[in-house]
């Protein structure tokens, strides 16, 4: 089989170019390992930038979003038993959206479907060819037969723990890491969300996060241990700690509910560089991960598709390799600015193990600084919504 661009996973990187690519007419296949129910029952992020609106609306994938999703204009910190508010639209004019990973997951799927372009699930044996030359191939097996793709370009889209960067010689990749020492429990429940806009908040005991899918449907997350097993974590003992970390006023408004999902995500920031070897482009959490606190993974995701989308366009349509070529540096400029960006709000937000007394007051009177100064407040707002793609 022959296809101009192979493109390795289907979770929202994989999607998100797949549609892009159809619209300029340059055909790619998907290959994933999972079955698209498994992938779309997966629950994850909830925060789009206005650049993630903005390219799902170019890839013709945003009218669910515009009916369903919440806009959210500002978010709250939580510490010292209060609530303060930083306002996106007094300091940065601008808001995100509130919308599943899942939904927009739905939604590219779907598309893809209706535009008849091709993909493969549940495929096993996924293995990279010739990746230094220009016409790399790629083999797997699906339904009991082996099969092979021949391309010219590999779209690297298959997370974390993907096939795609083992792929590239270990002395052409520098990898940049640091792991947590903690995770989220994460709870999903039909309940009404306890606030109308997100709460992150910073306590004594750690962190938790107010956040939510839709009116009706919240999406909580306490710090715990990486020891701990969602066992040991029955609905009632996440409530109450979810509750004893929220100021007063917040906590008596948790509805609490049979959570319908429960997951403990470990946290960690790590990057790859660069992007690229040859004809493969690494893309999303294939290349690089952030902690959730930010918000970022999916947005990053979005902001590298963007890059190649381009990259791409320019090559079929100009046969010309500079937007390729540009595709690592510029990705890599824009990402590290989300890690710095998501490892100071963790860094801010989490009790660390070793913390005493003097960093607990240093948090504090950072959480102090960030919700009071103009200037703080703006600079988190401008990062927080995303900062643009250049
Ligand atoms: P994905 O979503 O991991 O998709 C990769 C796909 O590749 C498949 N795959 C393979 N396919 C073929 N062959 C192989 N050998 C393969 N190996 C793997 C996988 O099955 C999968 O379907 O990566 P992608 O597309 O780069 O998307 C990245 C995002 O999913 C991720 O960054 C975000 O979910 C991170 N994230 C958040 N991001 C935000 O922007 N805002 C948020 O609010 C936010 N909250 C979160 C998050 C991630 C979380 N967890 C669980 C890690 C909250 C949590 C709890
Ligand atoms: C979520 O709703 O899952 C979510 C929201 C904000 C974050 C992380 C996760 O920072």
């Amino acid at each position: 089989m022959r296809t101009q661009i192979v493109i390795i996973g289907s979770g929202p990187s994989g999607l998100m170019l797949g549609q892009l690519l159809h619209l300029y007419g340059i055909h790619a296949v998907v290959l994933e390992t999972r079955s698209r129910e498994y992938v779309l029952g997966r629950i994850r992020a909830g925060v789009l930038e206005q650049t993630t609106v903005q390219l799902l609306e170019r890839a013709g994938c945003a009218e669910r979003l515009h009916r369903e999703g919440l806009v959210h204009a500002g978010v709250e910190f939580c510490f010292d038993d209060r609530r303060h508010r930083i306002d996106f639209k007094e300091t940065v004019n601008g808001s995100v959206v509130i919308y599943g990973q899942t939904e927009v997951t739905s939604d590219l799927m779907n598309a893809r479907a209706n535009a008849g372009a091709e993909s493969f699930y549940e495929v096993d044996n996924v293995v990279l060819h010739d990746l230094d030359t220009v016409a790399p191939r790629v083999a797997f097996r699906h339904g009991g037969k082996n099969l092979e793709l021949q391309c010219e370009f590999i779209a690297g889209c298959d997370g974390f723990h993907g096939v795609s960067r083992p792929s590239v010689p270990q002395k052409v990749l520098k990898t940049f890491e640091r792991v947590y020492p903690f995770g989220w429990l994460g709870v999903l429940a039909d309940v009404p969300p306890a606030h109308e806009e997100l709460v992150y908040a910073s306590h004594e005991r750690g962190f938790a996060l107010c956040s939510m899918r839709s009116r009706s449907r919240s999406r909580y997350y306490v710090q715990c241990p990486l020891e701990d097993s969602i066992q040991g974590w029955p609905d009632q003992r996440f409530w109450d700690e979810l509750r004893s970390r929220l100021d007063t006023d917040t906590a008596d408004r948790v509805v609490t509910g049979p959570s319908i999902e429960k997951s403990i995500a470990p946290l960690r920031s790590f990057v790859a560089e660069p992007m690229r070897f040859n004809r493969l482009f690494l893309v999303g959490d294939a290349a690089h991960i952030v902690p959730p606190t930010g918000a970022k993974g999916l947005n990053l995701a979005a902001s590298d598709v963007a890059y190649l989308a381009q990259g791409f366009s320019e090559y079929y349509a100009h046969k010309s390799m500079r937007g390729l070529d540009l595709y690592s540096p510029r990705a890599l400029a824009r990402v590290w600015k989300a890690e710095r960006f998501s490892a100071w709000l963790t860094s801010v937000l989490h009790r660390f193990p070793d913390q005493d007394g003097f960093s607990r007051r240093l948090q504090l009177a950072e959480l102090n600084y960030l919700t009071t100064s103009r200037n703080a407040s703006a600079s988190f707002a401008e990062n927080y919504l995303g900062l643009p793609i250049d």
